[in-house]
């Protein structure tokens, strides 16, 4: 079982080191980051963007950027371009965020030419390492799909599971959260929930067990599952927390990290390669996490 973020090392341990493309590379955190799993043999590095801004960078912090492969791009907008088409060109496995807005990066990503789509629907995957919970816990979707309907979900899901499956969690805990864990037909998201749960049982959704709708605290806490008579297999340990919407899940995955001190890495999924993705306020250690899992999740 997975308990810490750094258990994922031993995933990527017998893997081939994957070749990862950072853009725009002229980003402290990105590029202390990448450095270090390149130094720990995890990745090969391509960084592209500013080489004046990357070299000045590396100077000031001491990370050793010699030998490494830079390629000069000073546009933001070209320099993901470019690195979007490395990926589509199997010159690179990985692709990370470096310092550039969220859409304009994904905007490039699904670009319909030369983007990285493969007609799945592309999700945010955040794994979390919790000091009051006693496993890894995932959280989606917090950062791209704004507001799924069922259809996307059931991606959403099936994304997340199949990520989960390469990470060794064969049978993960689903539970699809609500603001109560009874149907009320005015709050859709319990509607959602109790369909996908049904979908669940009848095998239209695989792999997986699936419960809800399960309020957070249900979903966490078997005690407070108790107090409210609910049974559950999910109840209590959950694997994966479905969110409703954009907003629940990145004022949780916040919440997660400046009030609880959680440690997160988080990739994209369902592109023709995992994309890291972190915000811009993660720290050094939250980007170099995101590459182990990124590398864990292009595991052929
Ligand atoms: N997977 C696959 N294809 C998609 C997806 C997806 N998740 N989203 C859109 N598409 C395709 C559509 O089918 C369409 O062909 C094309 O892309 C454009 O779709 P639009 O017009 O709905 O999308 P855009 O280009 O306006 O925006 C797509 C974004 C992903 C940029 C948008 O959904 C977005 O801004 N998401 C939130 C990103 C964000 O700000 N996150 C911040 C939190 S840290």
């Amino acid at each position: 079982m997975l308990r810490k973020l750094e258990d994922l090392k031993t995933i990527v341990a017998n893997e081939p080191v994957k070749k990862l493309v950072l853009a725009p590379a002229h980003d402290q955190d990105s590029l202390g980051a990448v450095i270090k799993a390149a130094s720990d043999g995890v990745v090969t590095p391509v960084l592209i963007g500013d080489t004046d801004g990357i070299r000045q960078i590396a100077e000031e912090n001491g990370f050793d950027i010699s030998g490494l492969n830079i390629i000069h791009e000073p546009g933001i907008e070209a320099s993901v371009e470019l690195a979007v088409k490395m990926v589509s060109r199997r010159e690179a496995e990985i692709l990370m965020k470096g310092k550039v807005g969220t859409s304009t990066l994904l905007k490039c990503v699904l670009n319909k030419e030369w983007g990285l789509r493969t007609g799945k629907l592309l999700s945010h995957f955040a794994l979390f390492e919790v000091e009051t919970y006693h496993k890894l816990i995932a959280v989606t979707d917090v950062a791209m799909n704004i507001a799924p309907n069922l259809q996307e979900k059931i991606a959403i899901i099936n994304n997340s599971i199949s990520c989960m499956h390469r990470l060794g969690i064969m049978n993960p805990k689903v539970a699809v959260l609500g603001a109560v864990e009874m149907v009320n037909e005015s709050m859709e998201a319990t509607l959602d929930a109790a369909l996908l749960s049904k979908m669940n049982q009848r095998d239209q959704i695989k792999g997986c067990i699936i419960d809800g709708p399960l309020a957070f605290d249900n979903a966490v806490s078997i005690v407070s599952a108790k107090h409210k008579g609910i049974k559950s297999e999910v109840a209590g340990d959950t694997d994966l927390l479905l969110m409703p919407d954009i907003e629940v899940g990145n004022v949780l995955y916040k919440s997660l990290v400046f009030f609880a001190k959680a440690k997160v890495a988080s990739v994209i999924l369902g592109a023709a390669a995992p994309i890291v993705l972190t915000s811009r306020s993660d720290s050094e250690q939250a980007k170099y996490d995101s590459i182990l899992l990124a590398s864990a999740a292009s595991k052929k």
